[in-house]
């Protein structure tokens, strides 16, 4: 007989991640009083997250082909523990709906969406059919999949406007793109995408949208749950990236119209009625001239949530939580209030000029703390940065009634923080908020780069 499960959610959770986000979801499932389990590789036995939960199973060695996405060994886990549902965070195995797939058919909940709506939308010509139909406004563009006759590729490429951008229907993320500018470069530049495609994603499937030269990346949160509620959680602004790397992030985005972030936000919860979406979302926009372009939408938590929880009180990993355990979503949309302002600094383990990642022993850790401060991070003093992942080690978040109080409780946060013993990119986010363009605010996806081949060429 199975054990009695006295918690209305969940007995257990399997957290199928690792870092900073494997301590944030056993940080919400602690405070709903459910306990954890985390699977870990041999690089991450000893880290003090895998110790802290209730529970922890070995899947592998380091590398994440043979560890966090090794789908057998993680269901296996989950059915020695005797979990109830597997949170998978954010990267690895988060949007991959034949693990979704998997989980829900060995009897588990999948805390994300169902598996074919994480189909539906990890094709990007499917999403963007989905959401044009369901009143997002999108990219102007290929009515779907470009054809193979070169000829339409022309025609559509014409109507479109140049220049224009290729992409591929598995991509995402910044992967598998090429700009044109002219006709003349248009059909060899089809090929090589298509080549590419099909050799990265194994699917050579290309759709086109005319290129937006110079705009912002702005992004609305969702939550859904199984009874198409649906809220919005308003917008993230994440246009200061390098390399389809986001480094900082806010929330609100400055200068953009009240009216046309309700209007916006409303149509992506409408959207995510219409597909019977469920779980966090998030409705990637690109901003420009007062107008938003869908362009993806991810379907797990994202790294950036936080900037979202300190402005609307709402825990996201909580709620993911909830609405997987089928329960209704606690809010409307009229209870959401929006407060204060919040900015979010990754903390990566990384040289600050050459971005060259710097593994190794944290010799010494000091986190900051104080008013509006908020640290997410695995990371401790003597604990040791493994070389197999992604170099990210934190984040410091910080809320503020306004813009300005949030960046200088940033910059002092960031003067206290201590990490020796490896490299972090902690000097490039303290240049960064002396910025005069940040500090104005609003600059585009390309600022980032352009500033740092200006520090290349002063330095
Ligand atoms: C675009 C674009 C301009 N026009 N699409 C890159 C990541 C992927 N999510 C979509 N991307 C872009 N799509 C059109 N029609 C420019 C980018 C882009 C970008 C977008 C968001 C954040 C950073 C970026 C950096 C370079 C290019």
């Amino acid at each position: 007989m199975a054990t009695r499960n006295p918690n209305p959610l969940f007995g257990k959770i399997l957290i199928a991640n690792r870092g900073e986000i494997a301590l944030r979801v056993q940080r919400a499932c602690r405070e709903l009083g459910i306990k954890t389990v985390v699977v870990h590789s041999e690089a991450d036995r000893d880290a003090k997250y895998v110790r802290l939960a209730d529970e922890s199973v070995c899947i592998g060695p380091p590398a994440s082909s043979q560890s966090y996405l090794n789908i057998p060994a993680i269901i296996a886990a989950a059915e020695v523990t005797d979990a109830q549902a597997i949170h998978p965070g954010y990267g690895f195995l988060s949007e991959n709906a034949d693990f979704a797939e998997k989980v829900e058919r060995s009897g588990f909940v999948f805390i994300g969406p169902r598996p074919d709506t994480i189909r539906l939308i990890g094709d990007k010509i499917s999403a963007k059919a989905a959401m044009a139909k369901a009143g997002v406004p999108c990219v102007p563009g290929s009515e779907g999949a470009l054809p193979e006759d070169p000829k339409e590729v022309v025609r559509i490429a014409r109507a479109v406007g140049y220049p224009v951008i290729i992409k591929a229907a598995g991509g995402g993320g910044g992967r598998g793109m090429r700009v044109v500018h002219t006709e003349a470069a248009l059909v060899s530049a089809v090929s090589l995408t298509r080549a590419e495609a099909a050799a990265a994603f194994g699917n050579p499937t290309l759709y086109l949208e005319k290129f937006l030269p110079n705009p912002r990346h702005i992004e609305i949160q969702v939550l859904a749950d199984s009874f198409k509620n649906a809220v919005y959680l308003y917008e993230r602004d994440c246009s200061m990236q390098r390399r389809h790397q986001k480094i900082i992030e806010e929330a609100p985005a400055l200068g953009i119209a009240a009216r046309a972030l309700t209007r916006i936000g409303e149509r992506c919860a409408e959207a995510c009625r219409k597909i019977g979406y469920r779980g966090a979302g998030t409705f990637e926009f690109l901003y420009q001239e007062e107008e938003f372009f869908f362009i993806e939408m991810n379907t797990r938590i994202q790294v950036e949530h936080p900037v979202t929880e300190l402005i609307t009180g709402i825990d996201i990993v909580q709620e993911q939580i909830r609405v997987a355990a089928g329960q209704k979503l606690r809010f409307r949309q009229r209870d959401i209030v929006r407060k204060g302002h919040a900015i979010e600094c990754r903390i990566n383990a990384e040289d600050p000029y050459t971005f060259v990642p710097s593994p190794g022993r944290i010799t010494s850790w000091h986190a900051p703390g104080g008013p509006g401060i908020r640290v997410d991070s695995h990371a401790y003093h003597n604990y040791f940065v493994p070389p197999y992942y992604d170099s990210m080690i934190g984040k410091v978040i910080a809320y503020g009634d306004t813009r300005e109080q949030a960046i200088a409780r940033m910059r002092i946060a960031l003067s206290e923080m201590v990490v020796e013993g490896i490299k972090t990119n902690i000097p490039l986010h303290q240049e960064l908020l002396l910025d005069e363009k940040f500090l104005r605010g609003g600059t585009s996806i390309h600022y980032l780069e352009e500033r740092l081949a200006k520090r290349k060429l002063a330095g």
